[in-house]
């Protein structure tokens, strides 16, 4: 038995890679073994979805639009093109050339950023499976899928590094991939947003606008990796991550406008089976936390030793002035004895927090643009981002309550005031209900979303993006 180039696009040599094929031809029938389990749940067989294909690496290639039934999708390996002379960009090797292989003594630290990365994007697919059952429209189940099988690919590209350059360990952990299940109780997905229940098509605007955007950072600092293979490998990735947030953000902003229009007639939005604003905040409120976490710690060792060692830096690092970071110093504020203070922090262990600034102010600017419709409508409501200290539970401030202006609260307070500032009970339950059965007439809306400003490749609203729905 074999596995084609055909079936399996790459611009990596598989077809000359006997190894590669090998592994490749025991792994890939178990992931398909997985997509059909845990992958969207009722849209395996029957349903043809209108698709973007990477192909290739240029700009013929990467995005090749057609119908395909979900299981037969063509999951590729690509490189993005080598940076001729390339050299490490970072930390103590800084302007050494960068590493084709593995060294020894990086190889768990290594090992062990790959299989996190990895983790994340079947564990995303789990979290999303039951969303096509209620969508708001054939276009919102295109776009689910697409970014579905997107996360399935990026699982491919890690699966492929495990592959080729970690030995039998790396197998190992390819098979692992498939073995962990999102919110499981023995074994869990690796980072806390991943096992997260997605519940609500609110849920999943938040998650592609907030934790898709975490993977954006991530990935910019992957691709700074000194570890050429896994640079390359990243940076084709970050291509695809575009469409995810585009999903979340517009998706939220729809949701904005159509509340905005039931506003005109009502007060109370949820008389008209439309999402008020205040649900939206607490969404925000939610995901924003809980994808600020995916960053870790704030005084990070292990982020000091990525750093130190040219295996992850900082998004961008190319803006940064100073790329060893041996003496700067990161001004953090940290909760002593219960008051607020500023303490200096050694800047290589503060790279979580550089990151995490980075991606804070691209988040405020999607929630600006929200504001927008808002603002555009005459109206006085904002939304805003939560401070970061709020809701968290990983870092300094986590087993620590604050209000989401960052203000120190007691446990009674927060316990008063949880479902005042995160969905509970009665709002998930509220969503159940307006978002109750799926919409398919091609071109329709479910009532609590507006229509997008435009179809996808070029198509009309109405297309229809999935065929077989009934
Ligand atoms: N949940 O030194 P610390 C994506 C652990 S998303 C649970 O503070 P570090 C995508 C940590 O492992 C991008 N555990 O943090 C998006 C450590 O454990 P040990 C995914 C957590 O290591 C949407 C301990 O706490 N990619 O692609 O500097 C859909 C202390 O850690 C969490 C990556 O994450 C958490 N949130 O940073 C689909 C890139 N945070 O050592 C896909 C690779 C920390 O005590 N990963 N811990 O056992 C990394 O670079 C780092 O592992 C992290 C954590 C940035 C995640
Ligand atoms: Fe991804
Ligand atoms: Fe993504």
């Amino acid at each position: 038995m074999s596995v084609s180039s055909e079936a399996i696009p790459n611009n990596v040599g598989l077809a000359q890679d006997q190894r590669l094929q090998r592994a490749l031809v025991h792994w890939r029938p178990r992931f398909l073994d997985w997509w059909r389990e845990m992958g969207p749940n009722g849209f395996q067989d029957h349903h043809e979805v209108y698709l973007r294909t990477a192909v290739g690496t240029d700009s013929e290639g990467w995005a090749q639009f057609g119908y395909v039934r979900m299981p037969e999708y063509r999951w590729g390996i690509f490189f993005a093109d080598p940076v001729p002379g390339r050299t490490v960009g970072f930390g103590d090797s800084f302007g050494q050339p960068v590493w084709a292989e593995v060294p020894g003594e990086f190889r768990n630290l290594l090992r062990r950023l790959v299989i996190t990365q990895g983790d994340t994007e079947p564990a995303s697919v789990e979290q999303q499976r039951m969303l096509g059952r209620t969508c708001p429209s054939l276009y919102d189940l295109r776009n689910l899928f697409q970014v579905n099988v997107e996360k399935g690919r990026h699982l491919w590209a890690m699966v492929h590094l495990l592959h080729s350059y970690f030995g039998r360990d790396g197998r190992e952990e390819a098979e692992a991939m498939l073995e962990r299940r999102s919110g499981h109780p023995d074994r869990p997905r690796i980072l806390g947003a991943f096992n997260v229940p997605v519940v609500s098509w609110l849920d999943f605007f938040m998650f592609t606008t907030f934790t898709d955007r975490d993977g954006k950072f991530q990935l910019l600092s992957l691709a700074e990796s000194a570890f050429e293979p896994f640079s390359r490998c990243t940076q084709f990735m970050l291509r695809e991550e575009a469409h995810h947030m585009f999903v979340g953000e517009s998706g939220v902003r729809r949701v904005v406008e159509r509340t905005v229009g039931l506003l005109r007639e009502t007060e109370d939005v949820r008389t008209r089976g439309g999402i008020d604003l205040p649900l939206v905040q607490k969404h925000i409120n939610a995901w924003y936390s809980v994808s600020l976490d995916l960053f870790g710690g704030e005084i990070s060792s292990n982020a000091a030793t990525y750093f130190a060692g040219g295996l992850k830096g900082r998004p961008h690092e190319e803006r940064f002035a100073d790329h060893r970071a041996i003496e700067g110093v990161y001004p953090l504020e940290t909760l002593q004895d219960g008051r607020l203070a500023r303490e200096e922090v050694p800047l290589r262990n503060a790279m979580n927090e550089v990151a995490r600034d980075a991606y804070t102010e691209e988040c405020a600017r999607s929630v600006e643009r929200w504001n927008k419709v808002l603002e555009d409508a005459g109206m006085a409501e904002r939304l805003h981002l939560p401070h970061r200290r709020f809701h968290r539970q990983v870092g300094i401030h986590a087993g620590h309550r604050f209000d989401p202006q960052g203000a120190p609260v007691r446990e009674e307070e927060w316990d008063r005031r949880r479902d005042e500032w995160l969905p509970g009970a009665a709002d998930h339950e509220y969503l159940r209900s307006i978002m109750n059965a799926p919409v398919y007439a091609p071109g329709k809306m479910a009532n609590w979303i507006a229509p997008p400003s435009k179809g996808i490749d070029g198509r009309p609203l109405d297309y229809e993006y999935v065929r077989g729905c009934e």
